[in-house]
């Protein structure tokens, strides 16, 4: 029954699947075909080549999506494609009365998930995760899933509560634009990468659950050293581009950014994006309530962060004295001083000289910094406005958009974080996006792979293993206890010793010897190492690892940005001590420190102790080509993006599996009244000869019996339905999809 409802037609066991399989061989006999195939389970045999044979047509036909059991594969068409994302196909998918027999759309995973939500079958919370490497369609998806939302959920709701419906819808959606702007950047993979990872809940009231009452958004690891360090073919964060472009004459001038200025941390300004659209984010941000002065505010000060990137050092002749400025830095740090309002000397003996306790009496030294040392300063300073800068935007955004918590009761959770990634220079920013998404692969695999075929065997149903990678080994390679990648890397922090990029290497390279995921790069000259992550291997170098693990704040910069006058800058860093205690923590004080890794990591597992207490759904984005090059499917491409996330796995454990799972105790808690109702039905039916313990005859045969159920069920909803509109309750328009389905 459960195999039927929701449009999935194969059965459970191997003699109910044989004759469908046969007519599909027929069916594939004409490979014109093959793009017609909706589910990648009914492709036979299942194997990488027809997989990918199958996509291939379909993305050669515009057909972008396709079910691969309990996933969605999405193709990036590199294209527009309004037609598959209008709001009247969000509606058709919403009035459906099957979803699932519609074209497979990421639309279907959204009714699905809107559907569930309502459901009484726990858990009622639901997620959806999106994965797929680096410029592969994650957050496109999980854009159009917002809208999708918005759209839906606003036409459930009645006349009254619709201007205050859309209201919330809109400003969830104005999010979208002004965090891209401020935490999306162009790399060499993507025009529009992610920079941060996100999770956002979208908050539905009860006890149906039909209205979008607000959302809150969880961020994770912002790449801020991008704001003052960004590789030549890359570019720093969209938001910068978008001031110096969009900016008129007049905020030209209060910002001082002339016409043609060149700054050294923003390269390649000639290139021109889409994302490049100063008014798009103003607008956002006035509609998420972030007024224009308060808007200037954040502008100006980031203007000024581009002129502290062009403060450039000279090296001092006399170690005592402090680095001189370069002749031509002068203007830009006058102009720093009055754009953040800050004490022109101060900020500039703030990034020259180094102020150290030492002694028991904790007598202050003051050292003047190398040339090195001042440019380190330099950027620190710039990502710790930033970063603080992002925070801040992020709590605006949340108390704007963040639902009272009595005005809703379930979510449906959308992650999407940063891709798989491999440059030809991995550092720690790589490391933990890499070991993100190692997490999510496991919670897969711990999910769906392992999980339910555990439950099989637990169950006694006839199975066959499926074999899949599982990528325990490369988690304990980063994460396990007690040594580990981080481990290593947060001893070499605590231990406060200088310590070089080779030797971090050959520490690495002794210590976790023989693990089955760690490898040399014998033809590296660097000190480096590698990890064969599930996506594939990766080269990490060592240099700067340690010191961007500890990511230290100079006591004396904070203190530095607690003089400004500026309004917003005396937000982002009141006075208050304890607001500063970890950055303190991170100088000289003995508070214990925590690494970078070691914030990332927990926060990592709270998000999936929060996915696993929801019913997840996966779409798994793919790359058809790394050129953004529409009508191109690259099959080498492909084929690893397929390999690297076990689609293939999960479509055999799909198509022989059960393609609902639900708790025998949910089920019963379910449709116990149903049974009763058949039950009464049976017997006042039936004659009292076949009544339990007077039967003459032999039993009715199971299928009767079966057939009878269905037919009670069939008789009986309509009957429940409006008795529970008479009761008062809400009735739903359609059948819930576990509930009857075709049946
Ligand atoms: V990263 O990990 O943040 O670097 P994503 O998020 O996976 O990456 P993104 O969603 O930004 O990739 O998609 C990359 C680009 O592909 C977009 O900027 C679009 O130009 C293009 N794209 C992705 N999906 C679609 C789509 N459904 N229709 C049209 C698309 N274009
Ligand atoms: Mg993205």
């Amino acid at each position: 029954l459960l195999a039927e409802v929701n449009g999935h037609s194969l059965g459970t066991d191997a003699q109910s699947r044989e004759p469908l399989r046969g007519d599909l061989q027929n069916f594939l006999g004409g490979e014109t075909l093959l793009h017609q195939l909706d589910d990648l389970t009914k492709v036979n045999p299942v194997t990488l080549e027809t997989v990918l044979r199958c996509l291939q047509a379909r993305y050669m036909t515009d057909t972008f999506y396709t079910n691969a059991g309990c996933a969605l594969v999405a193709l990036n068409p590199f294209k527009p494609v309004p037609q598959l994302y209008s709001p009247e196909l969000m509606r058709e998918y919403h009035a459906a009365p099957q979803p699932q027999k519609l074209k497979p759309h990421i639309f279907t995973v959204g009714e699905q998930t809107y559907r569930n939500v309502k459901s009484l079958i726990e858990p009622v919370n639901q997620s959806i995760v999106v994965s797929g490497e680096s410029g592969a369609g994650k957050t496109w998806t999980s854009r159009c899933l917002m809208k999708f939302y918005a759209v839906v959920a606003s036409s459930s709701t009645s006349w009254e509560s619709h201007q205050v419906a859309e209201r919330i819808e809109q400003r969830i959606l104005n999010s979208n634009p002004v965090m891209e702007a401020f935490g999306n950047a162009c790399t060499l993979r993507n025009n529009n990468s992610s920079r941060f990872g996100k999770f956002i809940q979208l908050q539905l009231n009860g006890p149906r659950a039909q209205q979008m009452t607000g959302a809150a958004v969880q961020t994770y690891l912002l790449e801020k050293t991008r704001v003052a360090c960004q590789t030549s073919s890359e570019r720093n964060f969209h938001i910068f581009y978008q001031i110096c472009k969009g900016a008129s004459a007049d905020e030209r001038l209060q910002w001082h950014l002339p016409e043609g200025a060149a700054f050294s941390w923003l390269p390649n300004p000639e290139w021109t994006l889409e994302e490049d659209c100063f008014e798009v984010t103003r607008e956002a941000m006035l509609h998420l309530g972030i007024d224009t002065p308060t808007q200037n505010n954040i502008f100006k000060v980031l203007a000024g962060l581009l002129h502290l990137g062009n403060m450039q050092f000279a090296d001092s002749e006399d170690e005592a004295q402090p680095c001189q400025l370069m002749d031509c830095a002068k203007w830009s740090v006058k102009t720093l001083a009055s754009l953040l309002q800050l004490p022109r000397d101060t900020l500039l003996e703030t990034l020259r000289i180094r102020t150290i306790k030492a002694g028991r009496q904790q007598q202050v030294f003051r050292k003047p910094c190398s040339r090195a040392e001042c440019d380190t300063r330099r950027d620190c300073l710039a990502k710790l406005v930033y970063a603080r800068l992002f925070d801040w935007l992020v709590s605006v955004i949340n108390s704007s958009i963040c639902a009272d918590p009595n005005a809703w009761t379930t979510f449906i959770g959308l992650l999407d974080v940063y891709g798989f990634e491999s440059f030809p220079n991995n550092s720690l920013e790589q490391l933990c996006i890499n070991y993100a998404n190692e997490k999510l692969q496991q919670h897969f695999v711990a999910h769906f792979l392992r999980a339910q075929q555990e439950e099989y065997a637990v169950e006694g149903l006839e199975w066959s293993f499926v074999n899949y990678q599982d990528n325990q080994s490369c988690l304990d390679l980063i994460e396990g206890s007690p040594i580990s990648i981080c481990s290593l890397l947060n001893e070499e922090c605590r231990l406060n010793r200088p310590s070089s990029a080779a030797q971090l290497q050959t520490r690495i390279e002794s210590v976790l010897a023989g693990r089955p995921c760690l490898g040399q790069n014998k033809l590296s000259r660097e000190p480096s190492f590698i990890v064969v992550h599930y996506a594939g291997p990766v080269c990490y170098h060592t240099a700067g690892l340690v010191e961007k693990n500890k990511d230290p704040v100079p006591p004396e910069l904070t203190r530095l940005l607690q003089q400004s006058q500026d309004p917003l800058l005396k937000v982002l860093f009141p006075t208050n001590p304890k607001e500063n205690s970890q950055e303190e923590s991170s100088g000289q004080s003995r508070a214990p420190v925590l690494t970078v890794v070691s914030k990332f990591k927990a926060s990592l597992e709270q998000l999936l102790q929060v996915l696993q207490s929801t019913t997840p759904h996966y779409i798994r984005c793919i790359k058809p080509n790394s050129h953004g090059q529409a009508q191109t499917f690259i099959r080498e491409e492909v084929l690893s993006q397929l390999e690297a996330c076990g689609l293939v796995e999960t479509i055999h454990i799909s198509a022989a599996g059960f393609p609902i799972r639900v708790s025998h105790q949910n089920f019963v808690d379910r449709y116990e009244l149903l049974r009763r109702l058949r039950l009464r039905a049976s017997s006042g039916l039936h004659s009292p000869s076949h009544a339990k313990g007077h039967s003459k005859g032999p039993p009715p045969a199971k299928e009767a019996t079966l057939q009878s159920l269905l037919q009670d069920i069939l008789h009986t909803l309509p009957i429940l339905t409006r008795a529970a509109a008479t009761l008062g309750e809400p009735v739903e328009a359609r059948p819930a999809p576990v509930r009857c389905g075709r049946t």
